[in-house]
């Protein structure tokens, strides 16, 4: 089976309850790539990526759509069902660019399970899990706000809560989260994810003022070698998010010995046959992991719940999609939705999702033999 057509949508996923609010930027609207990858069988693959914005990495929509514009005429005739041979050819058209060859990895999968009539999760190695954990992230806010989602969210069964951090003075960040340990204590995991928001001063004064709680401490600061300095003073498990861009970044956090834990994006990584070579090393080094990516929709969701049931669940940390902040579904019938705090994995072949083609934006481009 091979890429016969490639065509790229346009979407703008707007932010229920917005804005969300990080260290680094705060958000309303998302811009999403849809990529559809038809095959000479006749069957339709989807994939998806949704960078968040353009200044929270080196990852930006309109980046990801120029990356496919230059790999995609090049990879029509190229098999669906060789992911490695496929991969290697995007990284012989263009250098880097995981984030949007990830659309196309995604793509690809989805076409292989219909071809074959499994389930991606059955592509990368099995599922040994059909009710997947959900988190839940939440932005940056006050004291009482704050504590009052979190209870919120607790009493809709999350298990473990992200919260936001970074950006503002570290007091405010340290009142909030004492706040939530006064108001929900050992109910959730609590995780506080600065998105490289604090300086080295300013995450071991957090850790020091809340030595007495229970949390994780996730991308703290900028670069590996700021996390690497403060990491001898920190009372907390550390977890990297954003410096994890390619499998080398994950061979160097672990050679460096600089965490505890990996917040791991699927696109970010170069998509779904990347993350299960990452998934198989942190196995190997039994270090725990979030999955998750981004932003996206139904498409990047149903990506995110495949891989998270391959992965063992004693090191599965929590799942993440954007489905809790968006108000329409490409899939209604089979959206990805969170049912007291846990995700139900599809069961249909591929992905296990079939977009509405009204409700995936605007045809931008189209590439075939
Ligand atoms: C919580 N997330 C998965 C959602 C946003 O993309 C940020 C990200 C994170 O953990 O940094
Ligand atoms: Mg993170």
């Amino acid at each position: 089976m091979k890429i016969s057509e490639i065509h790229v949508y346009q979407k703008d996923l707007h932010i229920v309850g917005g804005p969300y609010t990080m260290s680094t930027m705060t958000l309303d609207v998302i811009d999403t790539t849809i990529v559809k990858v038809v095959s000479n069988s006749g069957l339709i693959g989807w994939g998806e990526v949704a960078p968040l914005g353009p200044n929270y990495q080196p990852q930006h929509a309109l980046g990801a759509r120029a990356a496919i514009a230059q790999i995609a005429p090049g990879l029509i005739g190229c098999s669906c069902l060789d992911h490695l041979l496929l991969r290697r050819q995007m990284d012989k058209l263009l250098n880097g660019h995981n984030y949007a060859k990830a659309a196309i990895d995604i793509a690809a999968m989805d076409l292989a399970g219909k071809h074959y009539d499994i389930r991606v999760c059955d592509l990368l190695g099995g599922a040994v899990s059909e009710r997947l954990p959900a988190y839940y992230a939440i932005g940056i806010g006050d004291p009482d706000e704050t504590a009052a989602i979190a209870k919120n969210k607790i009493s809709q069964g999350y298990k473990r809560l992200q919260f936001k951090i970074g950006g503002r003075n570290v007091a405010t960040d340290i009142a909030v989260i004492r706040n939530v340990w006064d108001t929900i204590g050992n109910q959730a995991q609590i995780v506080v994810d600065a998105n490289r928001g604090l300086t080295t001063s300013q995450a071991m004064r957090f850790s020091l003022s809340c030595s007495d709680i229970p949390l994780t401490m996730e991308q703290p600061c900028n670069t590996m070698e700021e996390v690497k300095s403060i990491r001898p003073q920190i009372h907390h498990p550390l977890a990297l998010d954003e410096n994890l861009e390619s499998v080398n970044d994950v061979l160097r956090a672990i050679s460096m010995d600089i965490c505890d834990a990996f917040g791991l994006k699927i696109s970010r990584l170069g998509g779904l046959n990347t993350m299960a070579t990452v998934r198989d090393i942190c196995e190997a080094r039994s270090i725990p992991h979030s999955m998750e990516d981004s932003w996206g929709g139904d498409i990047t969701s149903a990506a995110i719940l495949h891989m998270s049931a391959t992965i063992k669940p004693e090191l599965l940390e929590g799942v993440w999609t954007s489905g809790n902040y968006i108000e329409e579904h490409y899939d209604p019938v089979n959206a990805i939705r969170v049912d007291k705090g846990y995700f139900e994995l599809p069961q249909a072949p591929g992905l296990g999702i079939s977009p509405d083609e009204s409700r995936i934006g605007v045809l931008l481009a189209s590439y075939a033999s």
